[in-house]
């Protein structure tokens, strides 16, 4: 097992990786912009590093500077937590070759699962149903072609896009041209790759993914799903487990496809299969993360399992020790992501001091946060500043839980989604479950 893990992230997610370690005995190493000298990671750590100013380009992407303080610190693994460098196949490698544990999968599996087209391919061969659509086109004329065969409305998705990002929606031949040639541009300048394909436009849907955690011996469970349905300009808002429209026989189908994209991949350590489900029950795979989320604790909440620590102790090569049969989801969890943004002023982020704090409680209620009292919330990074988190035997009290829980969490000084989050949950269609992914957009 490790002794020491450098956090190579920042905000919630340092904390949260910080608070694992310390139940597990390993030191910890936190990095830090200058901006974020005053961030309760940084406290929390038993050491803390400068790797730069502000911006992230110049700190938390800057992978010179992270490895230099693994090296220095004498860290044995560096943990990327989410987003940032998390899914950085080239990072991955660079702590192979400095000796360093990377806590996630191989870079080539990285790299696999990153690029669109070929997850696609590794998904078909292993018999889990894709979305209909084509592989990667190499001209406009295979495109125009190939959505014919389709059919309209479709997506031209970019290889290397992902969680909305390369994507464009056509809604008939004669905008197709047009729609191609610009969703290749944008791609190259985005990801210097604009290779897209295409896939039917599949509506209404739900967004379904399912937790995978797989150690080095061919060991796989899956930890159950999570919808994440609602979700604003690709920002996730809201997610749940169990899911309102998974029944039982579907849930049995989907964890058995998600065990077969794991073998078929060699999947190793925390991964997520999203999926797209119709109103028929009817699932298509859409893509595969290779880091942890930020929605875990949903899973934590119905499984009783912490997903961090078995992270860590997977990447230190111990088996699970358990099997899908030990896996038991109890009853029913909700997150909420607490934003500093101004709905009312088209979710404008807000920063400055948080001038009163009081964070909800109670049974099973939990607030994933790295703010607290006086906290001056810097305008450089990612506006989600908390997650509420809540549990409880049925959907109807984990409800009731949450709009509580929202009512009681006091935030001033800065801006938050709060009461957006409240609205959302009163909703008929949140309450009845009957939502999609189009939810937020029909809002306005
Ligand atoms: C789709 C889709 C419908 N049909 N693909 C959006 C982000 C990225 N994960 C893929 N996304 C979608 N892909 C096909 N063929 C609908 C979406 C989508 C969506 C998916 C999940 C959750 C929220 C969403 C919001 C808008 C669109």
């Amino acid at each position: 097992m490790f002794s020491k893990i450098l956090i190579a992230n920042r905000g919630e997610i340092a904390v949260r990786i910080i608070r694992a370690c310390k139940e597990m005995g390993i030191l910890t190493v936190a990095v830090f912009s200058e901006a974020d000298r005053d961030a309760l990671h940084v406290s929390l750590a038993d050491e803390s590093v400068c790797i730069g100013p502000a911006p992230v380009k110049d700190s938390y992407l800057n992978m010179t500077e992270i490895l230099s303080a693994a090296v220095v610190t004498g860290a044995q693994a560096i943990h990327p937590g989410y987003g940032l460098l998390s899914e950085n196949a080239l990072f991955a490698e660079r702590c192979r070759q400095c000796g360093i544990v990377f806590i996630g999968p191989s870079p080539e599996v990285i790299s696999q699962m990153g690029d669109k087209d070929m997850a696609r391919k590794t998904m078909k061969a292993a018999g889990v149903p894709v979305v209909p659509g084509c592989d990667v086109l190499s001209s406009v004329e295979e495109g125009r072609a190939e959505a014919e065969k389709i059919g309209f409305p479709l997506l031209i998705k970019a290889r290397a896009g992902g969680g909305g990002k390369g994507i464009r929606r056509v809604d008939s031949l004669e905008e197709f041209d047009a729609a191609y040639l610009a969703a290749y541009a944008e791609a190259e300048s985005s990801f210097g790759d604009g290779a897209c394909y295409l896939e039917k436009y599949l509506f209404p849907v739900k967004h379904i993914e399912m937790q995978l955690l797989c150690d080095r011996f061919g060991g796989i469970v899956c930890l159950g799903e999570r919808e994440c349905s609602i979700q604003r300009k690709n920002q996730k808002m809201i997610e749940e487990s169990p899911s309102v429209a998974v029944t039982p026989q579907i849930r049995e189908k989907m964890m058995e496809a998600s065990v077969k994209v794991a073998k078929a991949v060699g999947y190793e350590g925390l991964g997520t299969v999203e999926f797209l489900m119709d109103q028929g029950g009817n699932f298509y795979f859409m893509e595969m993360n290779t880091r942890l989320q930020v929605e875990h604790p949903v899973t934590e909440m119905v499984t009783g399992i912490d997903l961090v620590k078995w992270q860590i102790r997977v990447a230190a090569g111990l088996p699970l020790g358990f099997e899908q049969k030990d896996v038991e989801l109890r009853g029913c969890a909700i997150e909420c992501r607490i934003n500093a943004e101004n709905p009312m002023e088209n979710f404008r982020p807000s920063c400055g001091k948080i001038t009163l704090l009081h964070i909800p409680g109670g049974p099973w209620v939990r607030f994933d946060t790295a703010v607290y009292q006086d906290y001056f919330v810097p305008p450089f990074y990612d506006s989600m500043i908390g997650k509420l988190i809540v549990h409880a035997q049925t959907r109807e009290e984990a409800l009731r839980k949450m709009q509580a829980a929202l009512c009681e969490l006091v935030l001033e000084g800065i801006d938050n989604n709060s009461e957006l989050q409240m609205d959302i949950l009163s909703d008929k269609d949140f309450i009845s479950g009957d939502y999609y992914t189009d939810f937020m957009a029909k809002r306005g």
